[in-house]
């Protein structure tokens, strides 16, 4: 089987696999402060993951937020990026508003991005060089839309910071209007329908842009750094991610008026 055809067959069942154990007794553990939520969801629902890539074939790479390979240092091979659930507050308190996020290289090109939308049973996808999708729907490549005509995405806490607030608030205030999903993975992918123009975040794991990533791309939306930069599956990143107007529109605004800010951020 094509790994493309094979990586969409078990996002599938893992996220059935997810429907059906959300109807369980869920174990919520803290991580790394008490916001920072996990539950056996999200561990079973990698496990899973990583057993079917391993018993498929067991050469390739997995990078998961849930322990598996944080420590990668090169791109080397066959690397899927994992996250279980992106979205976890959303799926404990609202059980709906994840996704299940896979993004898959090769060598360090990318290969393939999948975002699955579990409650609503939608399936972005996107291959290298053959287009994005939702379900079996083809997405059209993006066009330009100024900030200020569509929506933006920016999660409200990031403006309780002051140094933060100074970059985003001129942006939010510009937007036609903000909404924030709770699911970076999710509100990547509203850019590549063009629901948003914009979203912008200081601070992501690999796993939660490595699926998104692909799916943009294939839409010819821009994603970088919020400095402009490159991003990297082996390192956690600021994020931009727009269609090419809204990107250069912040962008600019950023790096004229607030490169201390993107200074501090990034070192
Ligand atoms: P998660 O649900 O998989 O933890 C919430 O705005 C989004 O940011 C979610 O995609 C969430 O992923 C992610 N997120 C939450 N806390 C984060 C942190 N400390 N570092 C990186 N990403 C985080
Ligand atoms: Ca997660």
């Amino acid at each position: 089987m094509l790994l493309y055809d094979f990586a969409k067959t078990i996002i599938l069942e893992a996220g059935n696999n997810i429907r059906t154990w959300m109807n369980e007794d869920i174990d919520i553990e803290t991580k790394s402060n008490p916001n920072d939520l996990v539950t056996n969801v999200d561990k079973e629902t990698e496990q899973f993951l990583v057993q079917k890539i391993h018993d498929h074939d067991p050469s390739h790479l997995i990078v998961g937020e849930e322990g598996h390979g944080h420590d990668l240092t090169n791109v080397e091979g066959t690397i899927w990026v994992i996250d279980p659930i992106d979205g976890t507050l959303n799926f404990v308190h609202q059980k709906e508003n994840f996704a299940i996020s896979v993004g898959i290289f090769v060598d360090g090109e990318m290969y393939a991005g999948f975002v699955y939308d579990v409650m609503k049973d939608r399936l972005y996808h996107a291959k290298s060089g053959d287009g994005a999708y939702v379900n079996d729907r083809k997405l059209p490549i993006l066009e330009d839309a100024s900030v200020g005509r569509n929506l933006i995405a920016v999660n409200p806490n990031w403006l309780t910071k002051p140094k933060l607030s100074q970059l985003f608030h001129p942006i939010v205030n510009q937007s036609r209007s903000a909404r924030a999903y709770g699911s970076a993975a999710l509100e990547i992918v509203y850019v590549a329908t063009g629901q948003l123009s914009l979203y912008m975040t200081p601070r992501l794991k690999p796993w939660d842009f490595a699926g998104g990533w692909i799916i943009l791309k294939e839409v010819q939306g821009k994603i970088t750094n919020l400095n402009g930069d490159d991003i990297s599956i082996l390192e956690p990143s600021s994020i931009l991610a727009g269609n090419h107007l809204a990107h250069h529109e912040a962008l600019s605004y950023f790096k004229a008026n607030h490169q201390d800010v993107l200074d501090a951020i990034h070192s």
